[in-house]
């Protein structure tokens, strides 16, 4: 069997989404994501212009030489674009193989090591009341896990939280909106909101947030002692992680467990926060992490040191990166939980999927492959439109973490 042809997708069907999909000669195709939030096209001109012309011919069965053909033969290593495209084949291959050898993807990776996916949605509020509320919405839905964001009293727009609750999305069409942000003021508010969680719905519920990179070290400290009474499932990206030596300071004044990664593109950006067990969960999802390849790699690295996966699945990773972190997760036995954030219901009408939903659990289906396909026609309906995450402020105009 051989590789015969691959083409880009690009749509916009509310959001943007990239997919890669790898023909072979013997009429089977699989499908990749390649979408990077905001720096769309980058990926887009790195498989049409680089990838693919190296790909035909080549026989799809090899999917560890052919992402090693890639890494290494591209001598500039990692980083967000280059990992992603890699990403993008990887998952079509591994789509392939499970296609031709007609069983789910999740059989080739060892089988299931559990039944389901436990998975944790978003709930944000403008106000702890609120929120409260909202975090009450998805244990009614039957969510073990929920993540808490809230409005900041004197701070307008906040990271996470939402003006229409059920799809926060914080691309946003042409240039880059501009947030305004206080460490001071947030630190201050957010352990009385898991205060009140707590109070409100007993010890059970697993209850996570999401410091989205705004904290120093020692400020990401003191949040973590100051919810220990309140137990979290985690605190993540409390602290930027570039520096991975930073996060020793943090492990010195809390048990709160840290989960970190949604931006990392391979092991070495998680390699001394893993093998000093400075982190409980990696959150790199598929698409960024260079696909179920590398991957498998990190999640077994990660297993030594008793770290768990934690994958990023906000709407920004399409369908098929659902699809593939949903195998994934199914058949590791060091699986932590799942970020879900449900798709727009546009989404349906260009993706179709075989995964579901059921009393706070997912699962991939047992369809061949990904089980994930596109509609290339509907895809058309919806052309690219440029769209950016926003950038941040302090108070005083600095240019900040968003
Ligand atoms: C999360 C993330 C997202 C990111 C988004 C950027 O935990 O889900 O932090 O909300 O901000 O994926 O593209
Ligand atoms: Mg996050």
């Amino acid at each position: 069997m051989k590789i015969e042809k691959a083409n880009v997708i690009v749509t916009c069907p509310g959001r943007n989404f990239v997919t890669l999909k790898i023909y072979t000669d013997e009429g089977v195709y699989g499908l990749g994501d390649a979408t990077l939030n905001g720096r769309e096209k980058s990926v887009v001109s790195y498989l049409e212009d680089h990838v693919i012309p190296c790909l035909i011919g080549r026989d799809p069965a090899n999917i560890e030489d052919i992402w090693q053909y890639l890494y290494k033969g591209a001598y500039w290593r990692r980083g967000p674009v280059t990992m992603s495209a890699i990403a993008a084949v990887d998952m079509a291959l591994w789509d392939i193989k499970g296609k031709v050898l007609d069983t789910p993807v999740y059989n080739l990776l060892g089988g299931k090591s559990r039944q389901g996916v436990m998975v944790y949605a978003h709930a944000n509020g403008s106000d702890i009341e609120e929120t409260v509320d909202e975090v009450g919405r998805y244990l009614d839905k039957g969510y073990r896990a929920v993540r808490a964001q809230c409005g900041i009293p004197g701070v307008e727009s906040v990271y996470g939280v939402s003006k229409n609750k059920e799809s926060y999305e914080p691309a946003k069409k042409g240039l880059p909106p501009e947030d305004t942000w206080s460490t001071e003021k947030y630190l201050n508010h957010i352990p009385k909101l898991f205060e009140q969680l707590r109070d409100t719905y007993g010890d059970d519920p697993h209850f996570l947030h999401d410091c989205h990179h705004r904290l120093t070290p020692i400020e990401a400290g003191r949040v973590g002692k100051e919810l220990e009474p309140f137990h979290l499932f985690w605190i993540e990206d409390c602290t930027p992680a570039e520096l991975q030596e930073s996060f020793r300071i943090i492990r010195q004044h809390t048990t709160t467990p840290l989960a970190v990664g949604e931006v990392f593109n391979s092991i070495w950006d998680a390699q001394l926060l893993i093998s000093e067990m400075l982190i409980d969960y990696i959150r790199t999802s598929i698409v960024r992490g260079g696909g179920i390849s590398h991957m498998k790699k990190i999640a077994s690295f990660a297993e030594i040191y008793h770290v768990k996966t934690g994958f990023h699945g906000a709407t920004d990773l399409s369908p098929v990166t659902m699809a593939a972190a949903l195998h994934f997760d199914l058949s590791v036995n060091n699986f932590g939980i799942q970020e879900r954030m449900p798709h727009q219901e546009i989404v349906s009408d260009v993706f179709s999927t075989a995964y579901s939903f059921d009393s706070g659990f997912m699962y991939p289906g047992d369809e061949p492959g990904l089980g994930v396909d596109i509609d290339e026609e509907k895809a058309k309906k919806y052309p690219y439109e440029r769209a950016y995450l926003p950038v941040n402020r302090k108070e005083d105009g600095t240019l900040f973490n968003w």
